[in-house]
C-alpha cells in the first residue's frame, strides 16, 4: 500500500493525535456495525427504535434480549488488527487520545488505556429507575436463544428493571467523557476518524471541531461519509488493512 508523503509527514510531526472510532473498527472482529446490526433474528426490528428509552419502556424484554445477544457476540469476539494498531500507535506518537462511540471493550482488550466511551459500555448495565450499577452473575451469560426476548433482571435496591449501560437516542452523553473528548478535539493537531458513518450527533461534531481548530483530519472508511469534505485525507478501505500498513510505512 502506498501513502501520500504529506500524510506520513503529518503523522510524524503530530504532537497530539486523537483517534475517533465507530462500529466499523469492530466489524472485522465479527461485530455487526450499528447500521447493519439487524441481521439474523433481528432483521424485522429497527435499531434506532430498540436503542431508545421509549423502546425499552414499550418492550423491556425485547430490548434487553437484543443487547444480551450483542453482549454475547462481543464476549466471543477478539480485537482485530485495527484495534491492535491503534494501541501500538499510542506508543509511537507523543500523545494519543482514543475516543470511541463503540459500546464493546475491544479497544481495552487490544491494550489501549482508558479509551473515552462516548456511548457507554455494554458490560456496565444499571437500574433504569435508580441508576445503581448492576453486577452480572458470574459464569456464562444466559443466551436469548431461539426467541429473542429476555426479561431484564431486577435491581436489588429498588426492584426496577436493569437496562444496558449505553447511551440511547435522546439521552445526554456522559458529561465527563464528552468534556474530555471535546478538549482533545480542540487541542489536537491530527484526528483520525475511523469506521464511523459520522451521522450521530453530538459525537460527529468532534472531527468538525478539530478541523475548525486547525487539525488535519484523516478518515479511514470503505464507504463515503458525511465527513469526506472535511477530511484532508480520505483512505478508502478496511481499517484492519489500512492501519497496519500505515504504521509500517511510518
Ligand atoms: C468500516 C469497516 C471496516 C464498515 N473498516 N470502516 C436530527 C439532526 C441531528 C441530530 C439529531 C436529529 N434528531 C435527533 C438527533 C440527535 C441524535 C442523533 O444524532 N440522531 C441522528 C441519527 C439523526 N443524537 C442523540 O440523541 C444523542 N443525544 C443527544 O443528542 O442528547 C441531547 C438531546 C437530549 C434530549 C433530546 C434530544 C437531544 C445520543 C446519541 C446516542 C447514540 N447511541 C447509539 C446507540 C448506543 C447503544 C447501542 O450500540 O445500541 O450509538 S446509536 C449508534 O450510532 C451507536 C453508535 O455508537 C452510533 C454511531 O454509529 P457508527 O459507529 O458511526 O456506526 P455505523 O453503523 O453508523 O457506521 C459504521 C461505519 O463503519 C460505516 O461508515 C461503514 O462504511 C464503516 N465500516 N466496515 C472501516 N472494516
Ligand atoms: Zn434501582
Amino acid at each position: 500500500m502506498v501513502f501520500d508523503e504529506k500524510l506520513l509527514d503529518c503523522i510524524s510531526q503530530a504532537r497530539h493525535v486523537v483517534v475517533f472510532t465507530g462500529a466499523g473498527v469492530s466489524a472485522e472482529s465479527g461485530i455487526p456495525t450499528f447500521r447493519d446490526a439487524q441481521t439474523g433474528l433481528w432483521t424485522e426490528y429497527d435499531a434506532a427504535t430498540l436503542a431508545s428509552p421509549e423502546g425499552f419502556r414499550a418492550d423491556p424484554a425485547l430490548v434487553w434480549g437484543w443487547y444480551e445477544w450483542r453482549r454475547m457476540k462481543v464476549l466471543q469476539a477478539k480485537p482485530n488488527p485495527a484495534h491492535l494498531t491503534i494501541a501500538e500507535l499510542a506508543e509511537k506518537v507523543p500523545r494519543l487520545t482514543l475516543v470511541t462511540q463503540n459500546v464493546d471493550d475491544l479497544h481495552e482488550r487490544a491494550g489501549s488505556d482508558n479509551p473515552i466511551h462516548l456511548h457507554g459500555c455494554l458490560h456496565r448495565p444499571r437500574c433504569f429507575a435508580c441508576a445503581k450499577p448492576f453486577d452480572y452473575p458470574p459464569g456464562i451469560p444466559e443466551e436469548p436463544e431461539g426467541g429473542r426476548r429476555l426479561e431484564p433482571p431486577r435491581c436489588v435496591h429498588c426492584g426496577g428493571y436493569i437496562r444496558p449501560g449505553v447511551v440511547w437516542f435522546g439521552e445526554s452523553l456522559p458529561e465527563e467523557a464528552w468534556n474530555a473528548a471535546q478538549q482533545a478535539a480542540q487541542h489536537c493537531d491530527l484526528l483520525f476518524s475511523i469506521g464511523t458513518s459520522s451521522l450521530v450527533w453530538p459525537a460527529a461534531q468532534l472531527p468538525e471541531t478539530a478541523a475548525r481548530n486547525g487539525a488535519a483530519i484523516v478518515q479511514i472508511n470503505p464507504e463515503p461519509t458525511a465527513l469526506d469534505r472535511t477530511a484532508r485525507f480520505n483512505l478508502r478501505g478496511k481499517a484492519g488493512d489500512i492501519l497496519p500498513a500505515l504504521l509500517e510505512a511510518l
